[in-house]
């Protein structure tokens, strides 16, 4: 095949490219892409889908002062290579190499940052009614997924856009998924537009008629466009976006880049809000992802010749246990229900799915709506679970509040990826969800250290009659410290499992294994130490925790959120308010977003690997 990809160096030469050309670019890319990704994993069906559709967006619009917003992100790896960063692309997702999403330091191409989903539309909207009050002059263009469309922020977002009538483009990339198959209305509906095109074959054939009829012709089709009943209404499904404010323009097929030229260059010339659907495949051009776009959402590194994983997929995951589990709750409990906001595979509801259909919702990527939904539920007394990652639980902060705690209802918020999730980075990192409900009345909060006493706490969740939440780590699910005997969970009990008299570890989670290791080299130096595994960060074990610092003359505190609002700072309220005088240190993140990279790299670069906090407590006991 012809490489022009690496004699490419800017957007100029883009722009110069034949039709021809631009085929072969777009092969490059897709091997360039294939080829990176099968190395450092990442978004490869997204980003594969988007190959001849960005090109199209970059052979339109001048990216040096049109505004292009991605949604959620993870499919900017093509327009990452087009603008200006081929040459460090193998570096995408690796510590201290570029980001897996749009980032402003790395380039002025990238204008807005995300990595949460269904933002695009607000933000564009932001860009193109400042450009309004400013007398600027550029165009904002939206480029947002069909699985992205399905939450509320991108309703709320349309709805207003509409209603301003300002000059924006907004790009549906529909391929039918979302990380699974997407679900929905919306998704019913956009169905019903891609299976129907000769309704719009029909549309633009009797448009062209009238038009062509001299005098009368444009008069009567003005007037039928206006009128209600028109004959678009005659001739189209629904023109649900129409009705919205927006010019539809579509379907248009999302892999041909000259009919994607000509519609978005037809989009330009509008002067209002308008929406380009556009059908693409996941995966395309790569069988095994076109085959399994679900799979090759979020790759780990594979043989390409095969698709195979290069590791073998980890079958005791945290999500793993969290699904069997379930399973075996909702066998002996028929209060139980489970909602995923459109991550089933991700977060182990697969089975429990195939298992318990009509106890299952996916509600798309609707996180606020899956909370209250999970309100609705208990409220007639179903036992709902919510299985959710911690990050993405952000967006339904209020609903938390206001709709489960406010009414002490018994939802459970199986709280996954909760700590460092490595590659995705700032955006995805799950440290802040003890910080955001700690604070909150009557939710309770637990983190197991292991695999073993996470069963026990789901187990506990399911008769315990309020909200609560148990958040757990990315990764293998194992047990540690076996020998130690095991004591079942109690409201508010932490477990010792070492009484030493110097030093007081206190522990949650994750975590608790770190801890089991620094206790081991400290004691191997003549320290006494004891170590707590907190089991819950709230309610805390006040008791045991008074008790504790009275005893020693170091409490160490460590968990893998933010510091401030976290265990430790809950602890540190705690012994303040019962005027401790001793020393404390907290080991925790600290007060900034936690870029992207293997998670071990950051938890050493962070000082909360063994070795750093050991040199943390050296450092205090000198
Ligand atoms: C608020 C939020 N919830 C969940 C996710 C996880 N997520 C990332 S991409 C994605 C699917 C997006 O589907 P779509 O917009 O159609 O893009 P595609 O990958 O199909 O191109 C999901 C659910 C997220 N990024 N943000």
């Amino acid at each position: 095949m012809k490489d022009i990809l690496s004699q490419y160096n800017d957007l100029t030469d883009l722009k110069k490219m034949n039709n021809e050309e631009l085929y072969i670019l777009a092969n490059n890319i897709r091997e360039t892409i294939i080829d990176v990704v099968s190395k450092n994993g990442g978004h490869l069906a997204s980003n594969l889908g988007v190959v001849e559709l960005t090109i199209a967006l970059h052979k339109v619009f001048n990216s040096n002062t049109d505004k292009l917003v991605w949604d959620v992100g993870h499919q900017s790896y093509v327009h990452k290579i087009l603008t200006g960063r081929k040459d460090v692309f193998h570096t995408i997702r690796k510590y201290k190499g570029i980001s897996g999403f749009p980032k402003r330091k790395e380039s002025p191409h990238d204008i807005f940052e995300v990595g949460h989903s269904s933002t695009s539309i607000s933000a564009g909207l932001g860009y193109a009614l400042s450009r309004d009050i400013k007398n600027e002059k550029y165009n904002v263009v939206s480029i947002i997924g069909d699985g992205a469309m399905t939450a509320g922020m991108a309703f709320e977002a349309l709805n207003h856009a509409g209603d301003t009538g300002t000059k924006f483009i907004v790009v549906l990339n529909d391929n039918e998924m979302s990380i699974s198959q997407n679900v929905g209305g919306l998704s019913q509906y956009l169905n019903k537009i891609r299976t129907a095109p000769t309704y719009y074959k029909v549309k633009e054939d009797v448009e062209a008629i009238l038009n062509s009829i001299p005098g009368i012709g444009k008069q009567v089709f003005k007037t039928a466009e206006r009128a209600k009943d028109s004959l678009k209404y005659f001739l189209v499904p629904g023109m649900f976006f129409e009705d919205l404010g927006f010019k539809y323009l579509g379907p248009i097929d999302g892999h041909n880049i000259s009919d994607m030229v000509r519609e978005l260059e037809r989009a330009k010339k509008i002067d209002g809000p308008v929406l380009v659907h556009v059908i693409t495949k996941k995966g395309k051009g790569y069988r095994p992802a076109e085959n399994n776009p679900d799979k090759f959402h979020g790759s780990s590194p594979f043989d390409i010749s095969t698709g195979m994983p290069l590791k073998k997929p980890n079958n005791s995951s945290f999500s793993n246990v969290l699904g069997d589990t379930l399973i075996n709750l909702a066998e002996k409990d028929n209060r139980v229900v489970a909602i995923t906001a459109a991550m089933p595979e991700g977060t182990g509801l697969g089975k429990y799915r195939e298992k318990y259909k009509n106890r299952f919702f996916d509600v798309g990527i609707a996180e606020q709506h899956g909370v209250t939904l999970a309100a609705g539920l208990a409220s007639n007394n179903l036992k709902p679970y919510f299985v959710v990652y911690s990050s993405f639980l952000q967006r339904g902060y209020d609903q938390v509040l206001h709709d489960i705690c406010i009414q002490n209802l018994p939802v459970v918020f199986a709280i996954d990826r909760a700590g460092l999730v490595g590659d995705d980075g700032e955006t995805h990192h799950g440290v802040f969800d003890l910080s955001y409900l700690s604070h909150i009345p009557n939710m309770a909060i637990m983190s197991p250290r292991d695999k073993t006493e996470f069963i026990q706490m789901l187990e506990f969740s399911k008769d315990y009659n309020g909200p609560l939440a148990i958040r757990y780590p990315r990764g293998e699910c194992y047990d540690i410290i076996e020998k130690n005997e095991r004591k079942g969970i109690e409201l508010g009990k932490a477990e010792i499992l070492a009484r030493g008299k110097d030093i007081a570890i206190l522990a949650v989670g994750k975590m608790v294994e770190t801890g089991y290791e620094v206790a081991k080299e400290l004691n191997k130096q003549g320290n006494s130490i004891t170590l707590i595994n907190g089991r819950f960060i709230k309610p805390l074990d006040e008791d045991l925790i008074k008790e504790v610092a009275e005893n020693h003359t170091l409490i160490v505190t460590l968990e893998d959120n933010v510091k401030i609002g976290g265990f430790g700072s809950c602890i540190n309220d705690l012994l303040i308010e019962n005027s401790y005088k001793g020393q404390i240190l907290n080991i925790a993140f600290p007060d900034v977003f936690i870029e992207h990279g293997e998670v071990d790299q950051l938890f050493k670069q962070y000082y909360m690997n063994t070795q750093g906090i050991l040199n943390s407590i050296y450092e205090k006991i000198k």
